[in-house]
């Protein structure tokens, strides 16, 4: 509830009042006006416990499938009438090619469910305006102007039920690229047809479709709205909650516009560094670099690649909504079901890892790979298996019980140090891209202090990837071999290591780094104090090797507390580097 009060003291009480119930009301969504703190988590406990779900892009948009006048048009395909401006009534002939006679929803729901997916989420309407169900509001639907007649939210609403899995509608309500005065994000109407009212779109189109959704289809889980562009005022947005009193316990996401918070933060395409503290979260991102289906888009990511994703959104409490886009013959792409196969498998054994748990104690600090907890105990995804079967867990507890979670008859040897708990690991890993240690710290977790890096005797000072602290929305710890920082795709990421100093002066610096085409050329500062180094990223094979740079002298005036700051000054390409080391070495020579 932010909505400014102008001037409350100006005016009389009772238009006061008036006004702060108006603000009460308008910034919430729904529930959120009566509901309390345990009604919201009550309703959020289902979509918390979840942490895994479908989004399914299915739209007339897969009849192209990104191929356009016979050229293969780049980025997402369900953009493709927009990248190309194909004229509505042009674009709108796919719909009469649109016969998906293969599409079984009961198996699209067995595909989510082996998968170890709880919810589906699919495109009732996106930005091209073409609804994938019965409505009443427009011709320009599934049921009414396509051979194939039949309403696949009806036939998915009845399938998940069936098989227990929630189902939930994506609508986009301000972009709508066919229907008169329907919004065009970041550009305008190309075509005389779209011209038009936006208010009239949204009472004719936009809110009777949304009450149609909620209406027709029995419990739904999710509203996920999206893009409210620039259009989305306050008062328009208003015009699609009433709706939402047909579902009292619906989930919305944060992309209604017009200030409506929602529910959810989603981050799309990518992974925040921190999670959303206080906040549910969803990070919805692409099999391949496609939502809706494209011929030629076999950019998949590696079913590691996917489970690791998983496993690092559950560490910081955060649930992933997986995409997979069908084809206009109603199938999800094999590549794709097969990758959902193999997470599956993987959930079948480690899911009580997953499902139900919360973010980890340890922030970002575990190099080798992630935690989990729930029910006082910590689940460790192992994703880089140590060569020596030692395994550092930043705890002081001092009655710790560990076993693999595919053997638990079997507990782990255990050693408590003064700065740490060292878990001694069988020879190999149980599973290549995550193997599962439960702890049972045996109480509250302690965790041990942070330690802050020292200068050594000789006065080298080391600033290690594994003791800096990461700030931003990208970068991150990775292992992998010796960790580095890396995932450093936002210039406003900084890291930044306070680092104690027994003998100050002057040092010179070096940094060891790895960095490809994609990284080389970025341009960075490092800064203590009032002292400023500066330097560019350059290739280093392609970032197949760790190389050192010499970044030139920083003096440090005072022994004591020291903090260390490096800055991205300019990105050209897509990421900053894999930072390894910050060395500095006493510049008078007499070190040991
Ligand atoms: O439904 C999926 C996307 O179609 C939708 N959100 C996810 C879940 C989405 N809409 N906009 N965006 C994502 C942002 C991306 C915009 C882009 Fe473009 C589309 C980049 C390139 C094509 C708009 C048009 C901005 C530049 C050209």
């Amino acid at each position: 509830m932010h909505a400014a009060i102008v001037r409350p003291l100006a005016m009389k009480t009772k238009t006061v009042i008036l006004a702060i119930l108006l603000a009460a009301f308008g910034t919430c969504a729904a529930q959120e006006q009566t509901e309390t703190p345990q009604e919201h988590d009550a309703r959020m406990q289902w979509w918390r416990e979840a942490r895994f779900g479908m989004f399914i892009h299915w739209g007339i948009y897969s009849v192209p499938a990104g191929t356009w006048n016979g050229e293969q048009v780049k980025g997402i395909g369900e953009w493709i009438m927009n990248k190309r401006k194909i004229p509505v009534a042009e674009y709108a002939r796919f719909a009469g090619q649109f016969n998906p006679v293969k599409f079984n929803a009961d198996e699209w729901v067995r595909i989510a469910r082996d998968a170890g997916q709880k919810y589906i989420i699919i495109t009732a309407k996106h930005h091209d305006g073409f609804a994938m169900f019965g409505t009443k509001a427009s011709r320009y639907n599934i049921c009414d102007a396509t051979p194939f007649r039949r309403d696949p939210l009806k036939e998915l609403a009845e399938a998940c039920r069936k098989q227990g899995i929630k189902l939930g509608f994506y609508y986009s309500q301000a972009q709508d690229w066919h229907h008169p005065g329907g919004a065009v994000k970041g550009g305008t109407h190309w075509d005389k047809a779209q011209d038009g009212n936006f208010d009239e779109y949204l009472d004719k189109i936009a809110a009777p479709q949304v009450r149609e959704i909620l209406s027709n289809y029995g419990n739904v889980a999710v509203l996920w709205f999206d893009t409210p562009s620039d259009v989305m005022t306050k008062e328009r947005a208003e015009k699609l909650l009433p709706s939402l009193k047909l579902q009292p316990h619906i989930i919305t996401n944060n992309r209604l516009g017009g200030g409506f918070k929602g529910d959810t933060e989603t981050p799309e395409q990518k992974i925040p560094s921190s999670g959303f503290p206080g906040r549910d979260w969803e990070t919805c991102m692409t099999i391949n670099d496609t939502w809706g289906y494209k011929s030629y888009d076999t950019n998949f990511k590696s079913t590691e690649k996917l489970l690791r994703n998983l496993i690092d959104i559950a560490s910081k409490g955060g649930n992933y909504l997986l995409n997979v886009g069908p084809t206009a013959e109603g199938v999800i792409p094999e590549p794709e079901a097969e990758r959902l196969k193999e997470m599956g498998a993987w959930l079948k054994i480690n899911g009580e890892a997953i499902y139900g748990t919360s973010a980890s104690p340890f922030g970002k600090q575990l190099a080798w790979g992630r935690c989990t907890q729930k029910g006082g105990r910590l689940y460790l995804h192992v994703f880089d298996w140590p060569a020596n079967g030692e395994l550092p867990v930043p705890i002081l507890n001092q009655n710790v019980k560990a076993w693999l979670l595919t053997n638990s008859g079997e507990k782990l040897k255990c050693v408590v140090g003064k700065d740490k708990a060292v878990l001694q690991l069988p020879a190999t890993a149980p599973d290549t891209i995550a193997s599962v240690v439960v702890l049972d710290p045996g109480g509250p977790v302690q965790l041990a202090p942070i330690s802050i890096p020292r200068q050594a005797q000789g006065g080298i000072i080391l600033l290690t990837a594994a003791d800096a602290e990461v700030v931003g929305s990208t970068a991150q710890l990775e292992g992998g071999g010796e960790p580095n920082i890396g995932h450093w795709t936002n210039a406003k990421d900084f890291v930044r290591w306070d680092v104690e100093v027994l003998k100050p002066g002057d040092f010179d610096v070096s940094m060891i780094y790895a960095a490809d085409a994609s990284s080389a050329g970025s341009e960075f500062t490092v800064v203590t104090g009032d002292q400023v180094l500066s330097g560019k990223i350059q290739d280093t094979t392609n970032g197949e090797t760790y190389l050192s740079f010499k970044l030139g002298k920083l003096r440090i005036q005072q022994a004591g507390k020291v903090t260390v700051t490096m800055k991205v000054i300019s990105k050209p390409g897509r990421s900053v580097m894999n930072l390894r080391v910050l060395i500095l070495k006493p510049s008078d020579g007499d070190e040991t």
